[in-house]
């Protein structure tokens, strides 16, 4: 088998700075030696490779666009090459670095006090305190604005009841950003710390999607938190705004998944003999391929512009729901043609296409299904909702 190769048909890296580069590089060879030979066995596990949590920290992979406290401070076109590297090895390990950064340490960076920023952010920067972000819960995944988790003012404390659901990192986190209802049925945050009284979460198993990652519930009940750990934000606009961070980083990602899946499929079709041909010399696999690298190089090229305009701060959250949506998409028809392709061997651990297509099916559900973000983008050029 040949050493992967990341596709670039357009020769897109012509448009890459030389740090940008130096980044991606970094990145892959860190997925070719500690994610590739050890992830299929994670996968098969159901376990989340935790020995590589200080290793993402000492990369500057989390919280990696983030200004001061111990960050990186890299610009959104670094950040995406690093998720599409880290998802080329697996959707989990890309989904723990995109809770991380964008959903919880981004709130607390952009609505948190001086005294979160100090006390949560550095910590987390080096893997050394782990988050997790509460927002669906199990009646409110695409509506989360009917969710029915309450914060109530007590004194000088909230007190939470109620539950969320498909929380990734929930087990392993020390931290949560929790979403819910004041008084005033305001949407606001909380920093809830592991440990609170009232405060417990229980691992969701039986998964056959992002198995190397952990996913659970959260469960509050009486849960006593002080005032000061709530998010200087109101409103649906908190996690919505954290949520563009995260949609990004899959974009990326997903290239990352299509890729590994494209890298397999077309080496398979050069080595895999019948009728005494290698399978790529035939017009119906060579279809095949030229149409996952035609979606890969299209995908390529809208989510460079899109991060270009992120870094100027121009991105709009229709922007990001366009890739978001049509990124996962392509990537799910690259692992399926590329299942095709490897044909029986392509249901086996020796090949990974068929785990990228597992997890692929789960990225297509979060942060927005495909088709909540085709509405998003059907209200922008219409002008008309079709949500309710
Ligand atoms: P709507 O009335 O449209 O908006 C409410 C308020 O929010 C503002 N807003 C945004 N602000 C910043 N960025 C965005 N992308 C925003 N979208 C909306 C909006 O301006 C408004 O502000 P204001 O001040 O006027 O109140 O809200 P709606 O209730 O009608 O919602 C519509 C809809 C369907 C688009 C939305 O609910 C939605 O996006 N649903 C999908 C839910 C979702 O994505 N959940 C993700 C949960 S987290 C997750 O999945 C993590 S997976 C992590 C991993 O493992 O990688
Ligand atoms: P539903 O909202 O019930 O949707 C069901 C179907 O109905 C979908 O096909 C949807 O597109 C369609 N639909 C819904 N509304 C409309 C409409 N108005 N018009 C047309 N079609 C519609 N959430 C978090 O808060 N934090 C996390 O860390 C997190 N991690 C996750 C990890 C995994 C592995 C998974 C699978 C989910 C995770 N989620 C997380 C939850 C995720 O965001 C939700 O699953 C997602 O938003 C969809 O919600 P739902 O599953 O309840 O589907």
């Amino acid at each position: 088998m040949k050493a992967y190769q990341s596709p670039d048909f357009l020769n897109m890296s012509s448009l890459y700075s030389e740090e940008e580069k130096m980044i991606q590089s970094t990145v892959r060879e860190f997925v070719d030696k500690e994610i590739m030979p050890h992830i299929a066995q994670h996968y098969e596990n159901g376990t989340f490779p935790k020995n590589l949590i200080p290793l993402l920290g000492e990369l500057g992979t989390l919280g990696s666009t983030i200004q001061g406290y111990e960050c990186a401070g890299l610009n959104y076109t670094s950040y995406g090459l690093i998720m599409q590297e880290l998802e080329r090895g697996d959707s989990g390990i890309r989904s723990f670095v995109s809770v991380q950064g964008a959903l919880c340490m981004h709130p607390i960076d952009a609505f948190g006090s001086e005294e979160h920023k100090k006390k949560y952010l550095p910590k987390m920067a080096k893997g050394q305190l782990i988050g997790c972000f509460g927002l669906t819960e199990a009646d409110f995944g695409s509506n989360p604005g009917g969710m029915i988790t309450r914060a109530k003012k007590d004194g000088n404390d909230y007190i939470l009841n109620g539950s969320k659901m498909w929380i990734t990192n929930g087990g392993l986190s020390d931290l949560a950003i929790v979403w819910a209802k004041d008084d005033a049925g305001d949407i606001r945050g909380f920093i809830v710390d592991r440990g609170t009284p009232g405060f417990e979460v229980r691992d969701i198993k039986n998964k056959f999607s992002l198995r190397a990652s952990v996913t659970s519930e959260l469960i509050f009940q009486d849960c006593r938190i002080p005032a000061s750990q709530m998010l200087n934000v109101k409103g649906l606009r908190g996690p919505f705004s954290c949520l563009n961070n995260a949609r990004y980083g899959i974009a990326w990602g997903a290239i990352g998944a299509a890729s590994a899946c494209y890298d397999e499929a077309l080496n398979y079709s050069q080595t895999r003999i019948q009728f005494d041909k290698p399978i790529g010399q035939f017009q119906l696999v060579q279809v095949k391929l030229v149409k996952m690298i035609t979606e890969i190089s299209k995908a390529q090229a809208m989510t460079l512009q899109v991060g270009r305009l992120k870094d100027k701060n121009l991105a709009r959250p229709q922007h990001i729901s366009m890739i978001k949506m049509n990124n996962v998409s392509i990537a799910l028809d690259a692992a399926r043609a590329s299942r095709d392709i490897l044909a029986a061997s392509g249901i086996t651990y020796e090949y990974q296409t068929s785990r990228h297509l597992l997890n692929l099916e789960s990225v297509n559900t979060y942060e927005g299904t495909e088709d909540i973000h085709k509405l998003i983008i059907g209200a922008d050029i219409t002008g008309l909702e079709a949500f309710r």
